[in-house]
């Protein structure tokens, strides 16, 4: 596949230059936010801004912040910018507990975020005419429709398959032959380990040479994982509802190595989730955006609660967009355990660097006694199903294993983390949505099956 632009010109535009376009769009958000008067204009006022010409870049970090709070609390229209009428689609998140986080398009939202993941695609080597199956969720959530629209911006096929229907999945794959497949990195493991069963592997002929992942977290070694399931190029998107979806910042297929941000547009900002004064670049901080051109709710440096860093440079595809490192957890996602901050991506890394033990696994945080106790359960794979290994040899799924991992995990972590081998099938795979990575444990039956203590 041959790496293409979209948009050339903003992608590759000197630093100095895009700068100058920030400021402006940036004045320009805040004359917007100001006439439309509600919450953020209030919070402008009260920091003494009292039009666009009052704010420059250098002056960001004086600007007030957004949160998800201001949205639950404004839900479902109270941040509009523009006209309830002028609204021509809502998406969103449904969150836990059932709480959505909802946002609204204008018509030139819905367009911008076409761009922005044709951008992603076009960086990831598809163009006109490549065959995208899309197994991002369809429907509130911005996954599907966002790719969707991303695809058919570039002028490439489409295939709306939307998630689970593994089956299904594995026919049209075989059959119309993509190149490229977009999901959540969770259910490429569910769909490679579906389309090895039915025999459909690089060897015999599958299509696939890239995928576009995202919407939730993943590390290097569950990169190293997907490529070598499914035989393909695996690429991160990151993106969020409140800013506009995926297509926020994503990965080019040449250097793969951090996600260029989509500044022109998003502008980024690295921030101490305590303090919330910004962090230098190369230092991991709660990411902020900047939404400069959207119209339906546009947002002054909203804080996502993702953690990652930012670096500037010019990538050897040639773009100049600043790059976000892959998301390394959320500031909400940390777990004490014994006095010991501990992020889930800590664990996926040392547990899927051991390739013995299969991709899919979960984390139990059991609260049944006085003390908390972290038990991570895995599945070791079958001697036949080891990857590169001609079967043979009979593998030591017993305390051998479990013992290594757990000795790597207190090395890794500093805390006593337990490890469950399961037997195959018995953590729960993502059939659709995003994978639930972390279960509690507070009284009686495990929430895996076969975990006991
Ligand atoms: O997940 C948008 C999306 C769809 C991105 C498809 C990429 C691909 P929400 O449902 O609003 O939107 O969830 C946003 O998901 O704040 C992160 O915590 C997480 N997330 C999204 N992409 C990544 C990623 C979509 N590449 C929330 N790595 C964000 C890690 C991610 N976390």
């Amino acid at each position: 596949m041959v790496e293409i632009y979209f948009e050339a010109d903003a992608e590759t535009m000197p630093a100095e230059g895009r700068a100058v376009l920030q400021g402006e769009r940036l004045a320009g958000l805040v004359g917007r936010l100001l006439a439309a008067g509600g919450l953020q204009a209030r919070r402008l006022s009260e920091a003494g801004v009292t039009s666009g010409r009052d704010v420059s870049l250098a002056g960001l970090a004086k600007l007030p912040t957004t949160s998800k709070q201001d949205l639950w609390d404004h839900y479902p229209f109270g941040m509009l910018a523009v006209p309830r009428s002028e609204v021509v689609a809502v998406h969103g998140s449904s969150g836990t507990g059932g709480r959505p986080t909802l946002v609204s398009y204008s018509r030139a939202d819905l367009a911008l975020w076409s761009r922005m993941c044709a951008r992603a695609l076009a960086g990831a080597g598809a163009g006109p005419g490549t065959i995208i199956h899309n197994a991002y969720g369809y429907g509130l959530f911005t996954g599907g429709v966002g790719i969707h629209q991303g695809a058919i911006a570039l002028g490439a096929t489409v295939i709306p398959v939307s998630g689970g229907m593994t089956a299904r999945q594995v026919t049209l794959i075989r059959d119309l032959r993509p190149r490229v497949l977009t999901c959540t990195p969770s259910y490429a493991i569910r769909l490679g380990e579906a389309l090895a069963a039915a025999g459909l592997t690089r060897e015999t002929g599958l299509s696939l040479e890239v995928g576009v992942f995202g919407a939730e977290p993943w590390t290097e070694e569950m990169r190293a994982r997907i490529g070598e399931l499914l035989g393909i190029r695996a690429l991160d998107i990151y993106g969020l509802s409140e800013v506009i979806g995926p297509g926020v910042a994503c990965e080019c297929a040449t250097a793969a190595d951090g996600l260029h941000v989509n500044e022109d547009h998003f502008l980024a900002e690295a921030l101490d989730p305590l303090t919330g004064e910004p962090v230098p670049y190369g230092t991991p901080g709660e990411l902020t955006f900047t939404t400069l051109t959207k119209e339906a709710m546009p947002l002054l440096r909203y804080r996502t609660g993702d953690i990652a860093s930012l670096r500037p440079g010019n990538c050897e595809c040639g773009r100049t967009l600043v790059k976000m490192s892959k998301v390394t957890g959320r500031k909400d996602d940390m777990l004490v355990i014994r006095g010991v901050n501990v992020y889930p991506s800590e664990i996926e890394r040392v547990l899927l660097a051991e390739l013995k033990v299969a991709p899919d696994y979960l984390l139990v945080v059991d609260e049944r006694g006085d003390q908390r106790e972290l038990i991570a359960c895995c599945e070791p794979l079958s001697a036949s199903n080891l990857p590169g290994s001609a079967a043979g040899g009979q593998l030591d799924h017993g305390a051998g294993l479990g013992a290594a991992l757990q000795a790597r995990l207190r090395d890794a972590l500093g805390v006593r983390v337990g490890v469950a081998l399961l037997p195959p099938g018995t953590v729960p795979r993502a059939e659709a949505g995003k994978a639930v990575r972390v279960a509690r444990w507070t009284a009686g039956d495990p929430p895996v099956p076969g975990l006991s203590r």
